[in-house]
């Protein structure tokens, strides 16, 4: 068989095998075959030693022009498969940003941290600082230092939690406010949100777990008036113009005097209705006058500064103002009613 038939022979071969080649591996291995230092076409270059001297100028140019025309063919095909390969990734990687997805599921913030939100920002608003502080309280800062002495009925088991004989849940947030007078000089302005407890039964308005906001101003010349210009400023901020206060005299250990304080009914505005009533007030919180003998066992000399302190129960602001008509709706954690608040 002559050089130009050998070389027909391996242009048929190409011809047949680049038919069947769908893959750049495939190709690959084709072209290894044919061009390779094993392939074909190269054999036939060793082969030249076997022509005579003649021959050989014209074999060698017969073979580098198959060379040229093959590694042209083969490369138009790979860069064909490159192409196509391409394409497919492209396709596959392509995002539709058109495609309706489903909605992310939000949560929402709870009742009680709405209210609180509320409730804080009047009083930052008016210059108080929050301050927070431990759940696990030393006997002496929960009772001892706001005078609740050891046989006051607030003390009794029945209402607190005690983990031993000095140590118990705190009650109320006012060690904290206890806490603040003996590490700072006056004047103070805080407030203390926070988690308290009490062995309550639970039931619709009770629950052993609840929160408190209280507050206390300490200064010279404090008076009630400014007590109550507070408060009024807080109601107004809290549920709008008109709204104000109606003090009635109360009692607590750590205030003297000490007064319940209702706000004009949200719902009638005053005249009277089901919501107050009929009596036009809504109760809300307690306060009083910070009573001197607090002041001094919290090293205020309360010959020169006086204070007011005032609670505020978070989950009563939070009933009235989102409607809720029962105290355990705000603990079950039910995403049915959770879900209203957004
Ligand atoms: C210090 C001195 C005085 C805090 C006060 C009240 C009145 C009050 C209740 C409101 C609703 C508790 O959660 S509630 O049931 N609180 O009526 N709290 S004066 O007085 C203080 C606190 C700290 C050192």
């Amino acid at each position: 068989m002559d050089m130009k038939e050998k070389i027909a022979q391996i242009h048929q071969l190409v011809d047949n095998e680049l038919a069947q080649v769908d893959s750049m591996q495939a190709l690959d291995a084709l072209r290894v075959k044919v061009l390779g230092k094993k392939g074909e076409l190269t054999a036939l270059l060793r082969g030249m030693g076997q022509l005579s001297p003649e021959e050989r100028p014209q074999a060698g140019q017969l073979i580098n022009e198959a060379r040229e025309a093959l590694t042209a063919q083969l490369d138009a095909r790979q860069a064909k498969i490159k192409a196509r390969d391409r394409q497919k990734a492209l396709m596959s990687e392509t995002i539709d940003v058109t495609q309706p997805v489903p909605a992310p599921l939000l949560g929402s913030e709870h009742p009680l941290t709405l209210a609180l939100n509320e409730v804080v920002d009047c009083f930052t608003g008016m210059g108080f600082e929050v301050v927070e502080g431990p759940e696990v309280e030393l006997d002496h800062f929960n009772f001892e230092l706001l005078n609740i002495p050891q046989n006051h009925p607030a003390r009794d088991a029945q209402d607190t939690f005690y983990i031993d004989d000095n140590i118990v849940l705190r009650t109320h947030t006012s060690p904290m406010q206890a806490r603040t007078m003996l590490s700072r000089k006056p004047p103070i302005r805080i407030i203390c949100p926070g988690r308290v407890y009490r062995a309550d039964e639970v039931d619709a308005t009770h629950s052993p777990v609840f929160h408190q906001l209280e507050g206390l101003v300490i200064d010279e010349d404090v008076t009630m008036a400014d007590l109550r210009g507070t408060l009024n400023a807080f109601a107004e901020r809290l549920y709008g113009k008109g709204i104000t206060t109606r003090f009635r005299p109360s009692f607590f250990p750590f205030t003297e005097p000490s007064a319940e304080v209702d706000l004009t009914c949200v719902a009638c505005h005053g005249k009277g209705c089901r919501v107050c009533k009929g009596t036009g007030w809504i109760e809300v919180l307690g306060c009083g006058m910070v009573n001197p003998k607090v002041l001094e066992m919290c090293g205020i000399d309360s010959t020169r500064y006086s204070g007011f302190a005032f609670g505020i129960g978070l989950e009563r602001i939070a009933m009235q103002r989102y409607k809720v008509p029962d105290m355990r709706l705000l603990y079950e954690g039910d995403v049915r009613f959770l879900s209203q608040f957004k």
